[in-house]
């Protein structure tokens, strides 16, 4: 591409996709419908204070966490119009404890998509940044119809996956596995430009992000960690903390600024044995942007990318963020602390 000024995410598909010969389009028509349905949500999330949307509706999600309104209307549309992008042959939702098949009537495809409809939903009523998190595969199986197979598949058998994060402005950030890049939706004219190409996240930073109300929760490898990171040493900076408890607006604030999102595991709250954040939803997804952004994503023993998920709703304690960040809170979740001395 010449220029890169004014460039629409369609643009920006249909030349990734000329690069991969004999690519058939399904895919950018896939996305294009996942990136229209975005689009919808960020509307109706620009108008959640001004109409009668907000609220709960008095039911619980397979989690067992009361559902708003947004986050039903965020699944209903992604689920519908996705129905009729003809490329799926099954989705996965956080707010769905069970695969979504496509109708009966619909043309089937050769993908399968996993998404958090909208990721920090109760922060709705503060007006604080939420999102939209994806993950799409290729259907494994053979036969027209799909096999639990197809839905649990490690991360880095991702073809594509990013976010929408509705904030100050919407932006998209996707990887198809040819580096990271972000688009700003222009509202004036309904398109996403891009705004970010190749984002690489700092190799480090000074900034980390964990919820530290759990610090009594935690086993001693996580708090030996975050005890490093805050405390002065000749040789490091003083970390700050900063902790929104929306993912997407956390995890894209380290990815441009560097650092480490953590949500570990809640070794003494029997409730969070293995954290809050589920694998395929929100981690495997956010794991493939940092990697390809050169950061790093680990469970603290384990490559998130590398997790075989056993269950659609599984949970995995994540730490994601710059790779010096990461490398270093797995040699203190291996109960070593080399670097920390004498630091
Ligand atoms: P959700 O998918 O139900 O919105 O929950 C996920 C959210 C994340 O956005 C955020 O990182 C986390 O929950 C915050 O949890 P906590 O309040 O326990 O810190
Ligand atoms: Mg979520």
């Amino acid at each position: 591409m010449a220029s890169e000024i004014g460039v629409t995410v369609t643009q920006h598909l249909l030349s990734q996709q000329a690069q991969h010969g004999g690519a058939t389009g399904a895919f950018t028509r896939l996305l294009n419908e996942l990136i229209l349905s975005a689009k919808i949500i960020s509307r109706e999330v620009n108008k959640a204070g001004l109409v009668e949307i907000l609220g709960f509706t008095g039911e619980r999600n397979v989690q067992g966490e009361r559902v708003r309104k947004l986050d039903e209307f965020a699944h209903d549309m992604i689920v519908r119009r996705m129905e009729q992008s003809r490329q799926l042959c099954v989705m996965g939702s956080e707010e769905d404890a069970d695969p979504i098949e496509m109708p009966p009537h619909a043309e089937k495809g050769e993908y399968v998509l996993l998404f958090d409809p909208l990721d920090g939903s109760s922060n709705i009523d503060a007006n604080v940044s939420i999102g939209t998190i994806f993950s799409i595969l290729r259907k494994q199986s053979q036969g027209v119809d799909y096999q639990m197979g197809d839905l649990l598949q490690p991360g880095f058998k991702q073809v594509a996956a990013g976010y929408f994060l509705y904030g100050s402005s919407t932006m998209m950030v996707y990887t198809t596995g040819n580096g990271v890049s972000g688009f700003t939706l222009d509202p004036s004219v309904g398109e996403f430009l891009l705004s970010h190409p190749q984002i690489e996240i700092p190799s480090s930073g000074k900034i980390f992000s964990a919820n530290v109300g759990y610090w009594d929760y935690w086993n001693e490898d996580t708090r030996a960690y975050l005890d490093y990171l805050r405390k002065p040493g000749p040789k490091k900076p003083v970390y700050s903390c900063r902790y929104i408890g929306s993912l997407v607006a956390d995890f894209h604030r380290t990815l441009l600024y560097g650092g480490v999102f953590l949500y570990p595991a809640d070794s003494k709250d029997p409730r969070k044995p293995h954290g809050k954040l589920r694998l395929l939803y929100e981690c495997s997804p956010l794991a493939f942007v940092v990697e390809q952004a050169g950061g790093a994503a680990s469970t603290g023993k384990e490559r998130i990318m590398e997790v075989s998920p056993q269950e659609l709703h599984q949970r995995v304690p994540i730490i994601i963020g710059s790779p010096e960040e990461v490398a270093l809170a797995e040699e203190f979740f291996a109960g070593r602390r080399p670097r920390a001395e004498g630091a």
